[in-house]
């Protein structure tokens, strides 16, 4: 019998949350990345070893690694793929050499995560992300001026994405589209250009051509993952469906089965995040646990409330259209049977309290995370002693 353990995202020394204030929240592990190495470039061992210590004398473990970002090349099968390829698995093992073997991805085209705000005000006050079709379809179509664009969205958008538009100012546009262009906010964004040469370039591959490069990507760093021990856990899509004519494959039950089907052997696993996969009206999560749960080894935890439009914000984490009773109950069950430890980390957090007159990183306010966090614990306090 295993159990859940709490993380806790650290984006590294800039990160204005602290290690004090992790080990304060509790969190027994560190879930951080390199973010300023490139893209692609190798994660020497100097640096692993560098960040692992300062997470060590914290008091804390660094349990998780996310991102090793998978560079567009190897995504696109493009030029330099086996020269990232080769990167990549070089990074793997100057990781597993410094005792880190529990890796998080994604293999989303051009753009990670996908808002059109970073702070809507909610009733009672604190901030929230948000996600809103029109915003969306109003950067798609008159700043992108993507050929086809209309043809991707719903009635409903259309017919309000016009007035959308004229009633944004130049602030709200500019704003709007470094949004979108951001990535993780950490690192770099990228520009209108590149994005739309991305988009040229991911229409040629396609979904299923996707999919081939994830199972070579997958294929090529399979020997070092076996042989180092190393278990690689795949982020779903963020929001899941194809946006921007960009191609995803991490977005429902379907896909996630084919993934872990396509690539059985075991360190080929999923990072089950209830925020990005709740957000597609499709998707039960408490079925999808029940399919695919055996794969899963790392847990993104938070909430969303959708719209009739599929518009959604990020909702407090027990109160969304995500039932993390049943969710936490369905984890708790895998733990039972499970050897080893399954980290989760209580994902976004809203901006609330002291937190709203600091700089953040969008999502990563240590206060609503803190809350959250609470609150999935007192949860899985109640499920565990039900
Ligand atoms: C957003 C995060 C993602 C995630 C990556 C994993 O807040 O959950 O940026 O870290 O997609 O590769």
């Amino acid at each position: 019998m295993s159990s859940l353990v709490e993380t806790w995202r650290w984006f590294g020394p800039n990160d204005p949350v602290s290690l004090s204030d992790i080990r304060q929240a509790g969190a027994k592990g560190v879930v951080s990345a390199l973010h300023h190495v490139p893209h692609g470039e190798v994660w020497s061992l100097e640096e692993i070893r560098e960040r692992k210590l300062i997470i060590e004398q914290a008091g804390l473990k660094w349990m998780v690694v996310e991102s090793v970002p998978v560079h567009e090349a190897i995504k696109t099968r493009g030029a330099e793929c086996e020269k990232y390829l080769e990167n990549y698995r070089t990074s793997l093992r100057n990781l597993a050499a410094c005792g880190l073997r529990l890796v998080c991805y994604n293999f989303m085209p051009v753009l990670d995560w996908t808002r059109t705000d970073l702070g809507i005000t909610l009733p009672n006050g604190a901030k929230a992300l948000y996600f809103d079709w029109r915003d969306l379809a109003a950067f798609d179509m008159f700043v992108l001026k993507r050929q086809g664009a209309e043809q991707d969205y719903r009635p409903e958008v259309l017919r309000q994405v016009e007035a959308r538009y004229a009633n944004m100012n130049e602030a709200r546009r500019t704003e709007l589209s470094d949004i979108i262009l951001m990535g993780v906010p950490t690192e770099k964004g990228i520009s209108l250009e590149q994005l739309q040469s991305s988009i040229d370039r991911y229409a040629v591959i396609g979904k299923e051509g996707l999919r081939d490069n994830w199972a070579y990507f997958m294929k090529a760093i399979g020997p070092v993952c076996e042989e180092e021990g190393i278990t690689m856990t795949m982020h779903p899509d963020d929001p899941p469906y194809a946006i921007l004519g960009l191609p995803r494959i991490v977005s429902h039950i379907e896909d996630l089965e084919y993934l872990v089907q396509a690539v059985p052997e075991s360190y080929n696993s999923i990072c089950f995040c209830t925020g990005s996969l709740g957000a597609g009206p499709f998707n039960d999560l408490p079925a999808m646990l029940d399919r695919i749960g055996e794969r899963v080894e790392f847990v993104h935890l938070r909430n969303v409330r959708k719209d009739e439009m599929g518009n959604f914000y990020e909702s407090d984490h027990l109160d969304g259209d995500v039932n993390m009773v049943q969710v936490m109950d369905k984890l708790l069950q895998l733990t039972s049977r499970r050897k080893s430890p399954l980290p989760f980390r209580p994902d976004h957090g809203h901006q609330m309290l002291d937190d709203l007159h600091k700089t953040t990183n969008p999502g990563y306010s240590a206060i609503g995370r803190l809350k959250g966090l609470g609150e999935l614990r007192g949860l899985i306090a109640g499920l565990a002693t039900h």
